[in-house]
């Protein structure tokens, strides 16, 4: 069915090279304690990239005593702010001058297509670090017109050491959501990658080295989850931890935060999100948006529009389109031209999307398109339509993270009062969209203002994007709702997480003045 599935077989050897393996920790590449290492991989083939020092509770006290060190007694956070802006400025220009390898070492251990990585993740890089660079000089505190005869005022003071975990969906774009606020306001950093994805953390690790980071202030340690990361969030002398992923690992984050020493947490975890396609917009601009909004990244996006809701005016229409596009979805080599669909991250992943396809068959929804594995290497997913979905199927309610769209239809079974009542058929969609324990972002599509209005504040939902989907300026706050997280990333709230605010309080000698 799908013409691309034989160029699955040729894989396109990437054009770079591998040279970052180890941990770094005080300006050095180090092996693990252990020394153990971890296989990384290819998911175009499941092969073996590269084998990498696998960290666990020694290599995070390592990597926490020397950022404690450099916090403690460095220059980092004592530094002029301005001179800190010009460290991360040279170094949002080393990644630029290195972006091709960047892009090529991001899709080849991620699956993600090479142009995607080269024209929109690495640009976005660039421009993150560009934008903290922009607040490192513009952070301050107030003064405060208390009651009494007192001058007070607030510093805004880095937090210390700050634990950072990320997840491979986005490796080096969740490296800026992470490290550049938190520079930017003057802490020293750990943090783990994701066992899939640790290579290009690395890389850029060593560009902030020769950008002139002071030693000891950024630390990357590879490894897995319970092994390296619950060491970290449990560590007495971290003073913060910043986590996105599950939603289950979320939890257990927040535990092991509030077990050990109070550490404050800022979560970024799954998402249902709603796509609303109301009936009075263009059917191709829709169903192209919806499609964008489901199928980018391999569907590998927490705020993917994940539960496409069409409404019954328009839906036969949609629903024709929006199959005939998943059909016309070129999967294939992540570095081959043209490629919209590389493979999913891992064999785990891979296997839930499948489970979660039968899952979808099973309990009667019409799949429309797609619904297996594609080629007989690595972990190619066919673009799926399901349609004719119920609110509470498990397709409807969990998060696939897949190439798996799930059409249902709203505005059903009205009677003649509720047409009457011009707003039943939007509290239908809100009730549902909104029937979900997640909240991170929702979709909107319509021409009318007012409907716009009324969905953007009826959404419980951290973004809400009318007419567009995966808008991500680095000014632009991002976090969720409900069990979707807690704190918000990018933009000016990002630097919160980051931040002590002192007060401080002085007599004045002569009140009247
Ligand atoms: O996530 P985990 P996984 C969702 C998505 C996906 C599912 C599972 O639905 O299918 O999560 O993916 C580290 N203590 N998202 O298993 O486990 C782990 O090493 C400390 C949504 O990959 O949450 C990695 O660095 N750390 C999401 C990070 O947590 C632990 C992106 C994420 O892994 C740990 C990814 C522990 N006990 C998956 N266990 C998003 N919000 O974008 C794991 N980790």
């Amino acid at each position: 069915r799908f013409s691309t599935a034989t160029a699955i077989e040729d894989l396109i050897t990437p054009p770079v090279q591998i040279r970052y393996t180890k941990h770094l920790i005080n300006g050095q590449f180090v092996d693990a304690a252990s020394g153990k290492t971890f296989p990384t991989y290819d998911p175009r083939s499941g092969e073996v990239i590269a084998d990498v020092a696998e960290g666990d509770a020694e290599d995070i006290n390592r990597a926490v005593s020397a950022a404690r060190k450099a916090f403690d007694e460095g220059p980092w956070p004592k530094m002029s702010p301005y001179e800190r802006s010009r460290i991360l400025l040279r170094f949002a220009d080393l990644v630029e001058k290195h972006s091709d390898e960047l892009a090529a070492l991001e899709s080849w251990n991620c699956g993600k297509p090479y142009e995607q990585s080269a024209k929109s993740e690495l640009p976005l890089l660039v421009r993150l670090f560009h934008y903290y660079a922009g607040w490192a000089d513009k952070i301050h505190g107030l003064t405060v017109p208390a009651d009494g005869e007192h001058h007070v005022q607030t510093l805004h003071e880095p937090i210390g050491v700050a634990g950072q975990i990320i997840p491979w969906n986005f490796p080096l774009i969740m490296f800026a959501w992470k490290v550049g606020p938190a520079l930017a306001c003057g802490n020293t950093i750990v943090l783990k990658t994701a066992e899939q994805t640790p290579l290009t953390a690395l890389y850029v690790g060593k560009l902030f080295q020769e950008a002139g980071l002071p030693t000891g202030v950024l630390n990357i340690v590879s490894g897995y989850g319970p092994t390296a990361g619950a060491p970290l969030a449990s560590h007495m002398d971290v003073d913060k931890i910043a986590f996105t992923g599950s939603t289950e690992t979320g939890k257990i984050i927040l535990e092991l935060a509030a077990r050990s020493n109070l550490k404050p947490v800022t979560l970024e975890l799954g998402g249902k999100s709603p796509f609303i396609v109301c009936e009075d917009g263009d059917i191709d601009k829709a169903v192209e948006l919806a499609h964008f909004a489901l199928f980018f990244n391999q569907g590998q996006c927490c705020c993917a529009g994940s539960r496409t809701f069409v409404h019954e005016r328009v839906y036969e229409e949609f629903l024709e389109k929006a199959k005939a596009r998943a059909i016309r979805r070129v999967v294939g080599d992540p570095f081959k031209k043209g490629v919209e669909q590389g493979p999913q991250i891992d064999v785990e992943q891979f296997q839930k999307v499948l489970r979660y396809i039968n899952s979808g068959i099973e309990s009667n929804a019409t799949l429309e398109c797609g619904g297996g594995r594609l080629g007989t290497k690595g972990y190619f997913i066919e673009p799926t339509v399901f349609s004719n979905v119920q609110d509470n199927m498990l397709i409807a309610k969990d998060e696939i993270f897949g190439p798996v769209q799930t059409i249902l239809k709203f505005n059903l079974n009205l009677s003649l009062r509720d047409l009457l009542l011009s707003t039943r058929d939007i509290n239908e969609v809100i009730k549902r969209a909104n029937a979900t324990r997640y909240g991170l972002a929702a979709g909107v599509f319509t021409n009318n203002i007012n409907t716009a209005n009324t969905l953007t504040r009826a959404l419980r939902a951290g973004t809400v994007w009318v007419n567009c989907f995966d808008v991500f300026d680095a000014a632009i706050p991002f976090g969720g709702y409900k069990m979707s997280g807690i704190g918000r990333e990018k933009g000016v709230y990002s630097l919160n997480n980051y931040l002590q605010v002192k007060a401080v309080v002085t007599p004045l000698k002569n009140p009247a003045w």
